[in-house]
């Protein structure tokens, strides 16, 4: 009689599985313009790998996405990222990387379902791209804070030169950040957190 060895039946590996205390869930989306760094932040900081839908740039795109400044990214993000934060036995943050080209926003719909807030990623060399992108997350009512993405060949201005540059209410908080870095990273997300935490504890007339 034939007798076969069955593979083994792989389960999740322990970092993909949830630990059983995790109350709550919160969906936040990091947006921002083509190559300010939303792949890496979401990379740098989830504990899970994390999924990303990335297709080399063809030459047609590469005349619709202005390289300018970031000429060495050869992939650009068709669809989105995807990762996990557990920031307390709680508390689990599920992030969404998505794009923030304005022909990518008939993708925004279903993913700002549910988003409680939003980190915006910002590249100094290219403020006007995150324009279109506030106005949207505005019109969408989806609270969000800046994180200013530090690249070594990027102007620094003092934070509040950027303030007013962007025309950003003093009550937005607005934090410099490394995406790389996985403490940098994180420091976003929380202070994307306190902020919302701030916006239902203070009435909006004091805000
Ligand atoms: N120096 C520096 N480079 C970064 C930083 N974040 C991203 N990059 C690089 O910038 C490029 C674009 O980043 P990516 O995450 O793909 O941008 P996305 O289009 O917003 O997803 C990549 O080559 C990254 O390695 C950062 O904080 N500092
Ligand atoms: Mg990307």
């Amino acid at each position: 009689m034939d007798c076969r060895i069955s593979e083994p039946v792989v389960g999740p590996r322990s970092e993909d599985t949830l630990p059983a205390s995790v109350t709550t869930a919160v969906k936040v989306v990091i947006v921002g313009g083509f190559g300010v760094g939303k792949t890496t932040l979401v990379g740098s900081v989830s504990e899970i790998r994390p999924l990303t839908t990335e297709e080399t740039m063809t030459q047609a795109s590469a005349d619709v996405d202005d390289i300018a400044g970031v000429e060495r990214k050869t992939e650009t993000t068709v669809a989105m990222d995807f990762g996990r934060i557990t920031l307390s036995d709680k508390l689990v943050l599920y992030l969404f990387g998505t794009p923030g080209q304005q022909r990518f926003w008939f993708l925004w719909n279903g993913l700002f379902e549910g988003a409680l807030g939003a980190v915006v990623l910002i590249d100094t060399r290219r403020l006007e791209d995150s324009f279109d992108v506030m106005s949207q997350l505005e019109e969408r009512g989806v609270p969000f804070v800046i994180a200013i993405n530090a690249f070594p060949d990027a102007p620094a201005y003092p934070m509040a030169e950027l303030r007013a540059a962007m025309d950003i209410p003093d009550t937005v908080p607005m934090i410099d950040c490394d995406a790389r870095n996985r403490g940098s990273s994180r420091d976003a997300l929380l202070s994307l957190l306190r902020y919302l935490h701030t916006l239902t504890t203070t009435p909006p007339e004091s805000r």
